[in-house]
């Protein structure tokens, strides 16, 4: 692979790099159909789909109990890892669970926050090869941390569902597990059917048409966003190490030919050395096929920038879901990017320690979505609500603030049940 200067990138390249899309508008129109029949038939529309699209004749879609006999089944080896990354996981997302609180911000007025819990939330837990235990970890544990009552997973249907994400859901503590996939599985967590509860918001990650009916469902039930496929981006100085940088290049773009991955830096060297060690690696990896699609892919590439200013700005434009800082100054550069939804600082902080172990979230805002929003945390499954109350000095000290806007919108009753509160003394 070649690099390529900051400054040549054409309006094409550029739009590519910063304007990418979820790209679900091709399969819509075919989940809004899928949608609807769900929302008709129920289980029958599900039992259809999974022989249709999955290719099995569904017995029941209810299969909470297997998840603990994976579990059960499970070798010791895996075991041990989901467990580790499980409690590395809750203990990050405990440490977030956000206090009630109340002030006095002038004498008599309190005010305060009081966050809740979501009562019934879906997650969907990707199968077939895109099946990662690790994401059934990252989805359901924020959510049962924040105290959401009934957690429910759905995965595609299969002649023996995968064992680990099956024992991940179990490890989680996932209350209900579907054999139910793609936008019909969306569906039913969105509308309920026989079997189904319907849920209040849905997360996850998952392929296009999972994507589209999260899209489709929207405004009926709450979402987390719409994920597209993973994303790198590396800033990178002289002293950064080319071999790990293409390591965790490699490492990314394995999950998706459409997988996005950039390397920065404003050191001409550090590029051609980080180029040359992707091509000697690459032929190493089992899924060198899908690495070689994603970085063919017109939102990846090895950049030259002229400064670390202006490689921090093409940091900051991108927005990556993962950002990986491998400089001398990164606290520095750091402190200038606003726009990535998890970050990596230093040579021992490669990208699979977060998907996988660290404790921090893998389910992460991409296509540029990292502008405005962050990745799933147990934020995501609570709702906050404010709290007041006034005494009689604190309600006449406001008195004509309301009274005054009250008359300037019309709403004479909105006066009055303020002035009501002083009717006796005046
Ligand atoms: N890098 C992916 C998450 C993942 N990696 C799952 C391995 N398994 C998106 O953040
Ligand atoms: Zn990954």
């Amino acid at each position: 692979m070649d690099y390529e200067a900051v400054a040549d990138l054409g309006p094409d390249r550029r739009r590519a790099l910063f304007e990418r899309t979820a790209g679900v508008e091709s399969v819509r129109s075919t989940v809004r159909d899928i949608v609807e029949r769900v929302r008709e038939e129920g289980d029958v529309a599900l039992r259809q789909y999974a022989s249709e699209f999955d290719d099995v004749e569904l017995g029941n879609v209810d299969v909470t109990d297997e998840a603990e006999r994976a579990y059960e089944d499970l070798d010791d080896e895996t075991r041990e890892a989901i467990e580790d990354a499980a409690a590395n996981v809750r203990e990050f997302h405990e440490a977030q669970v956000p206090e009630d609180w109340r002030r006095e911000f002038s004498a008599g007025r309190e005010l305060g926050r009081r966050f809740r819990p979501i009562e019934r939330v879906g997650v969907y837990a990707p199968g077939g090869t895109a099946a990662y235990p690790s994401s059934v970890l990252m989805g359901v544990i924020p959510a049962k941390v924040a105290g959401v009552e009934q957690v429910a997973v759905a995965t595609p249907p299969a002649e023996e569902l995968n064992p680990v994400t099956l024992a991940a859901m179990h490890v989680a503590g996932a209350d209900r597990v579907y054999a139910s996939g793609g936008a019909q599985a969306v569906a039913a967590l969105a509308y309920g059917t026989e079997t189904v509860d319907r849920v209040q918001k849905i997360v996850g990650p998952g392929n296009k048409f999972v994507t589209a009916a999260k899209a489709e469902v929207r405004g009926d039930v709450d979402i987390d966003f719409l994920a597209g496929p993973s994303e790198l981006l590396v800033v990178a100085d002289e002293t950064a190490d080319p071999g790990y940088v293409a390591a965790d290049v490699l490492a990314q773009a394995e999950h998706d030919p459409e997988s996005s991955v950039v390397v920065v830096t404003d050191d001409e060297a550090t590029a051609d050395a980080v180029c040359a060690e992707v091509e000697a690696r690459i032929e190493d990896r089992e899924r060198a096929e899908t690495i070689r699609a994603a970085l063919d892919n017109d939102a990846s590439g090895v950049f030259v920038a002229r400064s670390m200013s202006e490689g921090v700005l093409f940091a900051e434009e991108y927005a990556a879901e993962h950002l990986s800082i491998q400089a001398d100054n990164d606290e520095e550069l750091l402190d200038r990017i606003d726009s990535a939804g998890s970050v990596f600082l230093g040579p021992y902080a490669p990208v699979a320690a977060g998907d996988y172990a660290t404790g921090t979230n893998h389910v992460l805002p991409t296509n540029g979505k990292a502008k405005v929003a962050g990745g799933l945390s147990v934020d995501t499954f609570l709702r906050s609500t404010t709290v007041q109350r006034l005494d009689e000095d604190a309600l006449g000290d406001l008195r004509e603030t309301v009274t005054t806007l009250a008359d300037a919108e019309g709403l004479d009753a909105h006066a009055a049940s303020v002035d009501a509160r002083f009717e006796d003394d005046s």
